[in-house]
């Protein structure tokens, strides 16, 4: 009966997609087969797994590309408002099954290659991970362009076509090792070249002061180099396909007029090392996240791509309204991924008063109406800064023009708000004097913008009260919040088939897009049955990922254990390091007492360390060396395993998340801004272990404070402590478990052979002043986890949870964080294309 109702249940998915499509499966695989003919130049019996991919890929774009074309034109006939969503980073992962999903042709596809005696995932996995970005920004930019597409909004997202995006991980004796990533290497279907929208970007160079027939300044930029910038498009499909949009990547070339024949008449090698340096612009994404390199080349990326984007947006403009600029703001909003597309907002003023001959007043009226800045990380060593010695070799005119737009903003802003207050004009400068001189971008954007926001109500109310205070002050209501979401679409639909199609059976086939519908499930969270049916998924996905973890790691774990996972970059303040401290303890408590009473546990990681942060490719290693030791060692029979997943993405995520029991959200209050992976976890099925940080807050209020584990200091308890000044020493002395499980760092216990390997881990916590208070928040994190495993023990009690999770996730849609921006900042409306 099992599989005459996956029969039926197949059947009604493949007619509701032929009502859309007009597409069966006998005709999907005629185009899959075609297009391996025709467009691959190989046969059925020739074919490689990837070859067939890419021919899945080709019969799929035929509607999406058919689709993009439609929805372009529709949006220039009605002459569309549209959002520009400037980001440095776009973590789009793969698209073959989100693009099916999205087109409502999931099921066709797997039965054509089925009938093909192909195997659906297999081939999937063909796919490489379109990763160009660091973590939770550039996913969340991905997730805006999914929700904006699929409630139709005109938008575009601009970035740039990185040829290797993060770097891949690969874990050696436990150490990371980076590997560059060649995503495109062997030509990537997705995406369409556009070379006759290629732009010319100037750079270097010196300004030189003139004056016309009236006395009137004019400033003129003689720029040292010119680049090319190439536009990749990709098609972002909505759900259901009736939007389209583009993803427009640029990718930085040499200029073949400019630099061959003018400035180069020395000479063909000078003129090919400025084709590399040129094209060396584009060639790799700064594997940073949540800190600032301050590196030359990151500026040079930052104006390249923003000035690419700008000149774009025009042009459409142009077309449409020629020279009167009067409606430019009516017709564009840019929304700021970030401090670092911040270089556009002089950008644009340089245009406006420049090259267009508008009065500065009016071209800075434009200005503000047209930019908002999304803060996402109040954590100071992300806050970007240019020294204006850099600024001004990069990017002279721009210089200038932020020395004027600060100038006027103290003059006649700051002034009349605080008269005669030397240390708040010292604060609020888009400038820092000092040793050496900064450009303050953070500044520069709430001064630039008309809205400011940060991404969960915390965040928000921090950025307001400690970062911005005296902006929010000046300009009331300009600071506002948005909480992030992420797409059901990749996140539940296409990860997670089987929850999807036992939620389908209870609640309206449009949850994908009115995820508030899983609500309903709450009557069910006590009903026998479906609690079953609802751990039976749950069991299986565990399944599947044990299967995932002994192929990468060798390592078997038993998935009637709790999986606990920790998925998101390594980061001291997201405190990886508190839950191998706690694991260590657990590992100590069962070799003290092998009767210790807790479920069997196996306690999963991913993460990707910045290639120049020590302490966190130390914590990798730790991580490592401790799952050796403990996935060893027989004396505590199995009852805890440990496992670091190496080069954790996109979509090994899509494989991780539906297999969570507990999902670890452990950052100390006040650090993460929003957190994402949060979400994803809770809305399949995990119970949070967090502190009241970021978004664990709303999902602790919309779940309910039964249905989430909370532990450990809230902000003001943070502020409090150090104010009063912190000692990790205290928790160390006071703590007989915890010092003992710190001391076992400088032993060789873990690393044999090697005494003091980890010693470092230690040091940071104790000698270097533990920072983010590991050790004030460990006690309470070890009562937490005890919880956990009390409310395991109660299998009934722990399905409620889970399912309780699932149901009250509706928020968390990245639908819902699209509305507010609409509806609060953007002002768009939706633009039906027939
Ligand atoms: O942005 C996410 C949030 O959910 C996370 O809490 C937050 O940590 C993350 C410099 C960043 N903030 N700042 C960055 C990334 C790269 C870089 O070069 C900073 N990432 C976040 C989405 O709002």
């Amino acid at each position: 009966t099992k599989s005459t109702t996956r029969r039926k249940k197949s059947a009604s998915a493949v007619s509701a997609s032929i009502a859309q499509f007009g597409m069966t499966p006998e005709q999907f695989k005629e185009c899959v087969v075609r297009h391996l003919h025709v467009s691959l130049g190989t046969d059925e019996n020739k074919a490689s797994k990837k070859a067939w991919w890419n021919a899945t890929c080709a019969a799929v774009n035929e509607i999406v590309f058919e689709r993009a074309t439609k929805t372009q034109k529709t949006h220039f006939q009605k002459d569309t408002r549209a959002v520009h969503y400037l980001s440095l980073e776009f973590l789009m992962g793969r698209f073959l099954k989100n693009n099916l999903t999205n087109i409502g042709l999931t099921e066709v596809a797997a039965q054509a290659l089925e009938q093909l005696d192909l195997d659906f995932n297999e081939i999937c996995e063909e796919e490489p991970d379109m990763a160009l970005g660091n973590g939770g920004l550039g996913r969340l930019a991905a997730c805006f362009v999914d929700s904006l597409a699929t409630l139709g909004y005109p938008a575009i997202g601009y970035g740039i076509h990185y040829e290797h995006g993060l770097f891949t991980q690969e874990i050696k004796h436990g150490r990371q090792l980076e590997r560059p990533d060649s995503w495109r290497e062997y030509g990537n279907p997705w995406e369409i070249c556009r070379p006759e929208s290629i732009q010319e970007i100037p750079l270097y160079g010196y300004v030189e002061t003139k004056y016309d027939e009236n006395g009137r300044i004019h400033k003129e930029w003689h720029p040292g180099r010119i680049i090319k910038g190439v536009p990749w498009d990709i098609p972002v499909v909505g759900y259901g396909a009736k939007t389209v949009n583009i993803l427009r990547l640029w990718e930085s070339r040499a200029s073949d007029f400019f630099n061959w024949d003018v400035f180069n008449a020395g000479g063909y090698l000078d003129a090919q090392v400025e084709n590399v340096q040129a094209e060396t612009i584009s060639k790799v994404l700064y594997p940073n996240d949540n800190t600032d390199a301050g590196k030359e080349l990151r500026l040079i990326q930052q104006y390249f791509f923003c000035a690419c984007s700008i000149k774009d947006i025009i042009r459409r403009y142009k077309r449409a309204h020629g020279d009167n600029w009067d409606n430019f703001p009516a017709q564009v909003v840019m929304q700021l991924n970030d401090t670092h597309p911040a270089v556009a907002i002089p950008e644009l003023m340089r245009i406006l008063v420049d090259r267009a001959e508008l009065d500065w007043d009016k071209a800075w009226g434009i200005c503000q109406k047209v930019f908002a800045y999304t803060n996402h990380t109040l954590l100071p060593e992300a806050l970007e800064k240019w020294s204006v010695r850099l600024f001004e070799k990069v990017l002279p005119r721009h210089l200038e023009i932020i020395y004027e737009i600060n100038s006027r903003f103290l003059e006649e802003v700051v002034e009349p708000a605080f008269p005669d207050n030397d240390e708040v004009k010292r604060k609020l400068s888009i400038i820092e004097e000092g040793h050496e001189k900064m450009v303050r971008m953070g500044n520069l954007c709430v001064i630039g913008s008309f809205k400011v926001n940060g991404v969960a109500e915390i965040h928000s109310k921090l950025v307001k009260s400690d970062l911005f205070p005296e902006f929010d002050k000046i300009w009331p209501g300009k600071l506002t919040n948005v909480t992030n979401g992420v797409t059901p679409r990749r996140w539940l639909k296409s990860c997670n088939p089987a929850l999807s199609n036992l939620i389908s059976k209870h609640v309206d086939e449009d949850w994908p897009v009115h995820l508030d519908k899983l609500q309903k499930l709450n009557d069910l969270a006590d009903d026998k049955k479906f609690q079953k049916e609802f751990m039976q998924i749950k069991h299986d996905n565990k399944v599947e990922l044990a299967k995932v973890i002994k192929e990468l790691t060798n390592v078997d774990v038993d998935p009637t254990a709790l999986f606990d996972i920790q998925i998101k970059r390594l980061h001291e303040y997201k405190r990886q390091q508190l839950n191998l401290i706690h694991i260590m303890a657990l590992y100590r408590r069962l070799l003290q007492d092998p009767d210790y009473d807790m479920p069997k546990r196996v306690f999963i990681f991913g993460a990707k360390a910045a290639p120049g942060y020590y302490m966190a490719k130390e914590i990798v290693y730790a991580i490592n060396k401790v799952a050796d030791k403990v996935n060893n060692d027989s004396r505590i029979k199995d009852k805890l395993k440990v496992v670091f997943l190496p080069n954790y993405r996109v979509s090994l995520a899509e494989k991780m998340i539906p297999a969570a029991d507990v999902s670890e959200q452990i950052s100390l209050a006040g650090k993460e801004a929003s957190g994402t992976g949060n979400m994803k976890l809770a809305l399949n099925g995990a119970v949070t272990i967090g502190t009241l940080d970021g978004a664990n807050i709303e999902i602790a209020e919309e779940a309910g404070e039964d249905n989430v584990v909370i532990f450990g200091l809230t902000v003001d308890e943070v502020k409090a402590k150090k104010a009063e000044g912190y000692n990790p020493w205290d928790y160390y002395y006071a703590n007989e478990e915890l010092k003992a499980v710190l001391d076992w760092f400088d032993t060789d216990y873990f690393t044999p052979g090697k005494p003091g390997e980890l010693a470092e881990i230690k040091r940071s916590l104790l000698d270097y002043g533990d920072t983010y208070m590991t050790l004030a928040d460990y006690a309470s994190y070890s009562d937490a986890h005890k919880k956990i495993d009390a409310l395991y023990q109660d299998s009934a009690k722990w399905a409620r949870m889970a399912i309780v999770n699932t149901a009250t996730m509706g928020k968390f849609n990245s639908d819902r964080s699209i509305q507010d921006y609409v509806n609060n900042i953007w002002k768009l409306d939706p633009c039906n294309v027939e």
